[in-house]
């Protein structure tokens, strides 16, 4: 694999729709931004949806809604968060495969989240395993800390390969209570990465640049999106998502590692043609 997936996160369920009213959070708004991202060279989607008031929500029926768009306006790679908002239970959390996306997160432990904590238990880790295997779903495991890299080859060696048979991985980087955005920690990161898994990473705020050029000068792929920063450069606020994936895919073709198809990305991460 030579090129480089680019994954959009275009809406996460920190930012208030107050605070950066360019954060897609309807259903017309998010495919329109997806729409525009894929142009731009992005070949999956990491979904967090809103309801009618714009705040967070997991409600199943807006869930598969967003699936079933996606999937007729963009040929992208569905992916939805299991993660939510900090304060979602594990039961509604669990509840978001009932949506059949392609591919959903999969956070690998228990992290302070700034002044939250975003909670995953070993029990729960295991039974988002074992249900996306059941039904699937490709999983991207979610990496706030080194030591979930541990954790993640444990889910392995007791509970097997995911469905699909890859394992991709994804390295946040940069949350106020997990690990460092910085080259030394991504590198410190891929000593544990279990064997040939692919990884992505992302850095959250102003830690996205160093943490981009880190992934692709260690031959990882990137995640961009406002889920991540609002901020494209000091006192600069983002346009778009679509202005990060151009950024990320420039950054990447400049690397001699061009954005793949979401055709490439399917084949790269396990995702079934059958969707
Ligand atoms: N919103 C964070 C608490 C995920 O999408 O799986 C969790 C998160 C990770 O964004
Ligand atoms: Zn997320």
């Amino acid at each position: 694999m030579t090129g480089t997936l680019i994954t959009v996160a275009p809406t996460g369920a920190e930012h208030a729709k107050t605070d950066v009213p360019n954060l897609p959070v309807t259903l017309e708004e998010l495919v329109a931004e997806a729409v525009a991202c894929e142009a731009a060279g992005a070949a999956m989607i990491h979904v967090h949806v809103r309801g009618a008031d714009a705040a967070p929500t997991l409600d199943l029926g807006r869930l598969t809604d967003t699936v079933a768009a996606l999937r007729e306006r963009t040929n992208l790679v569905v992916q939805l968060s299991t993660g939510g908002a900090v304060t979602d239970p594990e039961a509604d959390r669990l509840r978001v495969l009932e949506a059949m996306p392609d591919s959903a997160s999969c956070t690998m432990g228990t992290v302070n989240f700034g002044d939250d904590v975003f909670m995953n238990r070993w029990e729960f880790v295991v039974e988002l395993h074992r249900r996306m295997r059941e039904r699937g779903i490709v999983p991207e495991y979610e990496i706030f800390d080194v030591g979930q890299l541990a954790s993640l080859r444990r889910l392995l060696d007791e509970h097997g390969l995911p469905a699909g048979g890859k394992v991709h991985v994804d390295l946040v980087m940069g949350v106020p209570g997990g690990m460092p955005g910085d080259t030394e920690t991504l590198v410190a990161a891929l000593r544990a990465l279990p064997a040939g898994a692919s990884f992505s990473a992302t850095g959250i705020g102003r830690t996205t640049l160093p943490v981009m050029l880190a992934a692709l000068s260690a031959g990882g792929h990137l995640r961009v999106g406002m889920e991540d920063t609002v901020s494209f450069a000091r006192g600069e606020r983002v346009r778009d998502n679509a202005q990060l994936v151009e950024r990320a895919a420039a950054f990447a073709t400049l690397a001699r590692r061009p954005p793949i198809t979401p055709g490439q990305a399917r084949e790269l991460i396990g995702v079934a043609l059958t969707h």
